[in-house]
C-alpha cells in the first residue's frame, strides 16, 4: 500500500499542511560548512597539490599531476563516436532543439538618441569563461551537460570548462559524448567542493572562471554559495519537483508515471497531484500501486512519494491554480481540457507543460528549454537557466556638449545636497565649457 499524504482545501488547517509540504531545509549543516571552508582554503592556498590530495581521498584516484585529470577533446569525440547510433542521434537531435530554442533568447543591446544628441544605451557581452559542474553518481546526466552548456555556447561564452567527479577514474561515456556535442572546451575529472574551488580561484592547471553553474550535492551547493561574489553562480538548486493539475480526464496511468518521473530522481524529490475529483485521486493512487514494482528505481520513488508526495483535492481549477502559485513548483503540468486558459492564472512556476500530451519528461530531454529551473519556491523570483545567465550588460552614456549642459545643473545640485563638491565641480566644468562651444564634437 502506497500511503501518500492526502490533503483537501476543505481541511481547516490546509494552509499549514501545505506549508509543511513545501518546507525545505537546504542541507547546509555545520559539518558541511566546516568541511567546505577547509577545502576552499586548501585549494586556494595549495592549488593543484590540494586537488591531487582530494581526488585520492574522495574519489579513490591517485594521479601524479592534475593534467592527468583533464579529458582531451579527442577522448570526448571518441566517446561520441563509440555510442550506439540511436543514442548519438538522440543526443544530437536534443542538442539541435535546445540550441534552436535558445537562439530566440539572445538579446541585442539598444541605444536611443535624445533631441540634443545625447545617446543612452546598453551593451551586452557574453561572460568570458564559465564553469559547469556535472554531478556524478545517481545524477550523472548527459542531458544536464546539454542543458547547461548549450545556452552558454549560444550566448557566445569564450571558454566552457566542465568538471565532473570520476570515482576511480570512471566516467559515463555519454557524459563525455554530450560534452562533445554541446561544444564544451575543456573537461576535468574533478568533483565536490574542491572542483568548485578550483574553478573559482584557478590553479596552475585548472583555469579560473567568471561564473559557475550546474547542480550538485550539499557540499557543492555550499561551495558555490561561498565563492559567490568572487565569481557568479546560477542558483542553489534543491530537489526536483513536479506538480500536476489534472481535470480528472487523463489516463490515470499517465499521471501516475509523470509523478514517478520526478520522484525517481531522489528520495527528496516532490511529486504532487492536484485535482477537483476525489475519485480521480483514488484512480491515480491505484495506478501507482500497480505500476511501481516495475520501475527500475522503485525504492527511490516509494521513499520520495511517502516522504514528500501529496494528492490534493480542490474545489475547482481556480483553486488548483492558487495552490500551484503557493507552491511555485519547478515543473507544472496542466493536464486539462483548456491548458492555456489555466496557464493565464499561473504566476509562479519554473516551466509549464500544457495539455495531456506534454509530459515533463519531454522537457527534461529535448523539447528545447533548459531543464535547469528554479526549485524550492524560488520560481517566485527566479527564472529558468538561459542565454542571459551567460551574458552581462554595460550601461552606455554619451553626452554632447549641449547634453552635458542640460544635465550639469541637475547633477551639481544633487551633488551639493550630498556634500560632494568634486562631483558638483566636475559637472560644472562641462557646463562652463559648453557655453563657450558649439555642438560639434
Ligand atoms: N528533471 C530534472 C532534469 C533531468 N531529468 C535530467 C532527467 N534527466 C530537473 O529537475
Ligand atoms: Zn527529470
Amino acid at each position: 500500500m502506497l500511503d501518500i499524504q492526502r490533503l483537501s482545501t476543505t481541511q481547516p488547517d490546509f494552509d499549514q499542511r501545505l506549508a509543511a509540504l513545501t518546507d525545505w531545509d537546504d542541507g547546509a549543516t555545520h559539518a558541511v560548512e566546516a568541511a567546505v571552508g577547509e577545502i576552499l582554503k586548501a585549494v586556494r592556498q595549495r592549488g593543484d597539490a590540494a586537488l591531487l590530495d582530494y581526488s585520492e581521498r574522495f574519489d579513490g584516484w591517485r594521479v601524479g599531476h592534475v593534467t592527468e585529470l583533464e579529458v582531451g577533446a579527442a577522448r570526448c569525440g571518441e566517446a561520441l563516436e563509440g555510442l550506439p547510433a540511436d543514442d548519438r542521434q538522440a543526443l544530437e537531435t536534443a542538442a539541435a532543439r535546445i540550441r534552436e530554442y535558445h537562439l530566440h533568447q539572445r538579446q541585442a543591446g539598444w541605444e536611443r538618441t535624445e533631441a540634443d544628441g545625447t545617446r543612452l544605451g546598453q551593451q551586452i557581452r557574453p561572460i568570458e569563461r564559465v564553469g559547469i559542474y556535472v554531478p556524478g553518481g545517481k545524477a550523472a546526466y548527459p542531458s544536464s551537460v546539454l542543458m547547461n552548456a548549450i545556452p552558454a555556447r549560444v550566448a557566445g561564452v569564450g571558454e566552457i570548462v566542465m568538471v565532473a567527479p570520476a570515482p576511480g577514474g570512471e566516467i559515463a561515456p555519454m557524459v563525455l559524448a554530450a560534452a562533445a556535442v554541446a561544444g564544451v572546451d575543456r573537461v576535468f575529472l574533478l568533483g565536490g567542493a574542491q572542483a568548485v574551488a578550483a574553478l573559482a580561484y584557478g590553479t596552475d592547471t585548472v583555469p579560473a572562471v567568471d561564473k559557475i553553474v550546474g547542480p550538485g550535492n550539499a557540499f557543492v551547493a555550499e561551495a558555490k554559495r561561498r565563492v559567490f561574489g568572487h565569481v557568479g553562480i546560477d542558483m542553489v538548486a534543491g530537489p526536483s519537483e513536479i506538480l500536476i493539475i489534472c481535470d480528472g480526464q487523463t489516463d490515470p496511468a499517465w499521471t501516475a508515471m509523470d509523478l514517478f518521473s520526478q520522484a525517481e530522481h531522489d528520495e527528496d524529490a516532490r511529486a504532487i497531484l492536484v485535482c477537483p475529483e476525489a475519485r480521480y485521486l483514488d484512480e491515480v493512487q491505484a495506478a501507482m500501486e500497480r505500476l511501481l514494482p516495475d520501475m527500475s528505481r522503485s525504492e527511490i520513488i516509494r521513499a520520495s512519494l511517502l516522504r514528500r508526495g501529496a494528492l490534493i483535492c480542490v474545489r475547482d481549477l481556480g483553486e488548483a491554480a492558487r495552490v500551484a502559485n503557493a507552491i511555485a513548483p519547478e515543473h507544472l503540468e496542466l493536464s486539462v481540457v483548456e491548458p492555456e486558459r489555466l496557464a493565464a492564472a499561473i504566476h509562479h512556476a519554473g516551466a509549464i507543460f500544457l495539455g495531456r500530451y506534454t509530459p515533463e519528461a519531454l522537457g527534461d530531454y529535448c523539447a528545447g528549454p533548459s531543464h535547469v529551473l528554479p526549485t524550492s519556491r524560488t520560481a517566485r523570483f527566479a527564472s529558468p537557466l538561459g542565454v542571459m545567465d551567460f551574458c552581462k550588460s554595460t550601461s552606455m552614456v554619451y553626452c554632447t556638449p549641449s547634453g552635458a549642459a542640460e544635465l550639469a545643473p541637475v547633477a551639481s545640485r544633487l551633488a551639493h545636497a550630498e556634500g560632494l563638491t568634486a562631483h558638483a565641480r566636475s559637472a560644472e566644468y562641462r557646463l562652463a565649457a559648453a557655453s563657450g562651444e558649439g555642438d560639434g564634437q
